[in-house]
């Protein structure tokens, strides 16, 4: 079973379940308002953009937004919540100095659709090389999920603990939850999107926190305008990548104020 906590909860306790089987859920960390605005904001981009994303792996009744935060200004909240952000320093922290954003994106599961593969999001790292996790993926319910519209499906790494391994025969746990609730895993989890049996679509956003000496997932020095920038806060700035991670790496020479490294 997916254990859920609530935001209240000691973040200690959090992070060992999360250790332990590779997911949690959090419920209702987001009120229902932030949640309707940012669907709304949402909404004429996965109705514009939404299909170029489609294939095998994202399926071919999904739509995708990736880049989301030009799009709602409701995203940075949901980005850099405190709750949200005490994890990924708890899995993350020991091993680098400054954690970032690896990707972000929004998923509506259209009916119809069918169960993506299970699949381990840290697989753009060489991760088998890694003694410790690369990254986590928090991923935020945008309606209700049920076992029926596609819930997140998952695999507790407690139940098989190497996602290397055969993992066909575990059982698979569904990440029913409540509209603004997540589910976190690790990036080793095994996971993937559920098929939608209804008849409504089952919208996401899935934001990944990665280790600040790594690559970003998705680029968003490309991604984002000046202006798009320009707007964030110092602290989202950077959780964005829009800094050096120590003093030697992704340093910019015109900074000679050295505000684009800070501790
Ligand atoms: O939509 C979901 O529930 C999960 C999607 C996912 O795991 C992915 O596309 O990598």
């Amino acid at each position: 079973m997916i254990r859920h906590f609530h935001a209240t909860d000691a973040i200690d306790s959090i992070v060992s379940e999360l250790r332990r089987t590779g997911v949690v859920i959090i419920d209702q960390l987001e009120t229902d308002e932030v949640i309707s605005q940012f669907n709304t904001d949402l909404r004429p981009e996965f109705d514009r953009q939404g299909h170029l994303f489609q294939g095998d792996f994202n399926g071919y009744k999904t739509l995708r937004v990736g880049a989301v935060t030009k799009y709602s200004q409701m995203f940075p909240r949901l980005l850099a919540n405190d709750v949200v952000l005490a994890i990924a320093d708890a899995v993350l922290g020991a091993h680098c100095d400054v954690f970032q954003v690896g990707s972000t994106t929004a998923i509506e599961i259209l009916p119809g659709e069918s169960s993506q593969v299970l699949h381990a999001d840290d697989t753009c790292y060489p991760s088998h090389l890694m003694q410790f996790e690369a990254q986590i993926s928090v991923l935020w319910a945008l309606d209700d999920f049920t076992e029926e519209n596609g819930a997140t499906r998952v695999i507790l790494r407690s139940d098989k603990p190497d996602h290397e391994c055969e993992y066909e025969t575990a059982p698979i746990y569904k990440a029913v939850m409540s509209r603004g609730s997540v589910v976190i895993y690790l990036g080793s989890t095994m996971h993937g999107g559920g098929a939608n049996e209804s008849d409504k679509p089952r919208k996401a956003l899935v934001n990944t926190y990665c280790l600040g000496w790594l690559r970003q997932e998705e680029n968003q020095y490309l991604s984002l305008d000046q202006e798009d920038v320009d707007q964030l806060s110092d602290p989202v700035r950077r959780l964005l990548g829009f800094q050096a991670h120590g003093p030697f790496l992704g340093v910019w020479p015109d900074d000679p104020d050295g505000l684009w490294y800070k501790t």
